[in-house]
């Protein structure tokens, strides 16, 4: 059964440079399709949702301040098993524990700019896609 997920592209990765790069690998690792594509300017109100289950944590406002510090790129993307393919492509959280081959073990160093999120389940990518594309069907 083909799945839906959220992917951003994180500010530290448009300033970057890597969005093209990163783009790429989800594009190559499969047949998947890209169904949403934007770069967007996010606002408090969104990451507020989006990092609900965070609210409180050491790292949450640092994060929040992180993702408005400038345009991410909002993308949804359909295929077979593509919440877990992109989550592998992703490596975990933090970019030092991530293996060399995934996108933050290539590009990253620090913990909170670790280049992209990706929907961590089907539960998640339903919530996730209604707050970013409410219109989507
Ligand atoms: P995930 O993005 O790998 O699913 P989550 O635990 O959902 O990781 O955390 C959301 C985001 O919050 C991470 O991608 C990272 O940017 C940031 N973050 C998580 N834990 C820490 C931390 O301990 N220090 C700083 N930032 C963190």
């Amino acid at each position: 059964m083909t799945q839906r997920t959220l992917v951003l592209l994180k500010p530290d990765t448009v300033r970057r440079g890597l969005v093209g790069e990163v783009i790429g690998r989800i594009e190559r690792k499969a047949d998947w399709k890209i169904a949403a594509l934007e770069l967007r300017q996010l606002d408090r109100a969104t990451l507020e949702q989006h990092y609900a289950e965070h609210v409180g944590r050491p790292f949450y406002e640092p994060l929040v301040e992180f993702m408005l510090s400038g345009p991410v790129v909002v993308m949804v993307v359909d295929g077979e098993r593509v919440i877990e393919g992109v989550r592998q492509l992703a490596g975990p959280t933090d970019p030092i524990a991530a293996a060399p081959g995934s996108i933050r073990g290539d590009f990253g160093t620090i913990v909170r700019e670790n280049l992209i999120h990706a929907s961590d389940s089907e539960e998640s990518a339903i919530r996730e896609l209604k707050i970013f594309f409410p219109g989507l069907s």
